[in-house]
């Protein structure tokens, strides 16, 4: 347990640091469009951050929006549209998380969708910040993760990856520069390895 909590150091010092940049994010907040057609949403898993604004505008057919906590308990908050056509819903998203939605007529089809919001409008600008940090990409990221900013590829020994509540998640699955994420969960993970960090974003 004391190895866990040296290890949440760098997640604290981070939130510090996002602390004060709230207000820039604040006036950063930004709408982003989703498109409602064809049993589809376009584009279908966006990021976000804290504060913005999903528009969504159904252009064809009869369609709403279920992203209710009874549908999808995970959810941090529910939103939703009644059924309708040439419809458009805005939602503010507040709480970071990761929430998902379907249509309800047609979720068997595959019209679902999700919104990542990070709490951190933030985390990666301020990491970035530091030029004693790493950077990851993609990010958001779905398989494979690549680390850049190191010298001589990574030792697989010393490579740690934590949750946003500093619990140790994976042995890293190390391969060159890369690492394979397959098997976590959807969330924000910081990635450490001596004392240098970097934050990502897995999706489902
Ligand atoms: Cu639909």
């Amino acid at each position: 347990m004391k190895f866990l909590h040296y290890k949440r150091i760098p997640a604290i010092l981070v939130l510090a640091v996002l602390f004060g940049m709230s207000a820039f994010n604040i006036s950063s907040a930004k709408i982003v469009d989703v498109n409602v057609s064809n049993y589809k949403f376009t584009p279908k898993d966006i990021t976000i951050s804290e504060g913005d604004t999903v528009r969504w505008t159904c252009t064809q057919g009869t369609h709403d929006i279920d992203g209710t906590k009874s549908v999808y308990p995970n959810n941090p908050e529910s939103f939703s549209t009644p059924q309708g056509s040439n419809w458009v819903y805005m939602f503010v998203f507040t709480i970071p998380g990761i929430y998902n939605y379907q249509c309800d007529p047609h979720a068997n089809f595959g019209m679902i969708g999700s919104v990542t919001v990070e709490s951190v409008a933030g985390v990666n600008d301020a990491l970035a910040a530091n030029n004693n940090l790493l950077s990851i990409y993609p990010n958001p990221a779905f398989e494979i993760v690549t680390v850049s900013g190191l010298q001589g590829g990574m030792d697989a020994n010393s490579v740690r990856i934590f949750n946003n509540l500093g619990e140790s998640v994976m042995p890293a699955g190390v391969i060159g520069y890369s690492l394979n994420i397959t098997n976590l969960p959807a969330g924000v993970y910081f990635l450490v390895i001596g004392n240098r960090t970097a934050s990502f974003t897995k999706m489902k």
